[in-house]
């Protein structure tokens, strides 16, 4: 079957595509990967025909012989509905993570995204944490990269804030939003700061970069960023103005219990 038909596909080309129509991913900013069923990936591809092996500089003996959809280094979301075969690529990897075999796109003779010790360091996290997590993605949305500015980075404080802009945000999001202070990015000590903060919440802010969030699916975590940044767009448009009114702890308490949601332990007073 032809793989511009597969589901996983679709779905990819169009989160990047409306990624970029969100402002998230200027330029060749942003990158995401998706965790593929071995036995869909197979409808589309030859699994036995290795294009050409890419070494990834770490291991994740958990992930090995595992196939992942990825957005390619250098790459630009906007372009990648008009090319995905060049934009994309689909990789398995080898040999306890150490190397990464190319199955499919990538034609231009690229690689997958630079991030990749984050992107695959946070499955590993994520999946011990949820078995049916499938998605890490990252961009640069406006509204939490500028909070990284002006907001303390504790990520209780943090946490506490976006939860305190919008009703449904302590719903989309009870297990918080964990901080990374700054970084370099695209290395394997980023990577693995970045899997630690994933063991204990699906969304990581990189301070003066831009958000980590994982899922079970694309729209899931499309719909997690989505939610976190427009909490922090409403904290930037009040936080110079005196604040009359706000959802107190106590409501937030009866959110949980009418929604049977658990609230990250001790972030509620
Ligand atoms: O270039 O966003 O963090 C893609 C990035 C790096
Ligand atoms: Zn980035």
């Amino acid at each position: 079957m032809d793989i511009m038909n597969a589901d996983f596909l679709i779905e990819l080309i169009r989160t990047t595509t409306n990624m970029y129509a969100h402002g998230w991913d200027e330029r060749n900013g942003g990158n995401i990967s998706v965790l593929l069923d071995e036995k869909e990936a197979g409808k589309y591809l030859d699994l036995t025909n290795v294009i050409r092996t890419i070494p990834t500089g770490f291991t994740a003996k958990e992930l090995d012989g595992k196939i992942f959809l990825v957005t390619g280094t250098g790459k630009y979301f906007k372009n990648v509905q008009y090319d995905p075969a060049k934009n994309l690529g689909v990789v398995r990897l080898a040999e306890k993570g150490a190397k990464a075999e190319l199955l499919w796109g990538l034609t231009d003779g690229g690689s997958f995204t630079s991030e990749f010790p984050a992107h695959m360091m946070s499955h590993v996290s994520r999946l011990a944490a949820d078995p049916e997590s499938r998605v890490v993605m990252h961009c640069h949305p406006a509204n939490l990269l500028a909070m990284s500015f002006v907001h303390s980075l504790d990520e209780r404080e943090f946490t506490r804030t976006l939860w305190r802009m919008c009703t449904e945000c302590v719903i989309v999001f009870p297990d918080g939003v964990n901080v990374l202070p700054w970084m370099l990015c695209g290395t394997n000590e980023i990577g693995e700061a970045t899997a630690e903060k994933m063991k204990t919440a699906r969304l990581c802010v990189w301070a003066q970069h831009g958000v980590y969030g994982a899922g079970r699916s694309l729209d899931e975590t499309f719909g997690l960023i989505e939610t976190a940044e427009k909490a922090a767009e409403i904290y930037l448009k009040i936080a110079h103005l005196p604040v009359l009114n706000t959802i107190t702890d106590g409501e937030m308490r009866l959110i949980e219990k009418r929604y049977g949601v658990k609230t990250r332990e001790g972030y509620l007073d």
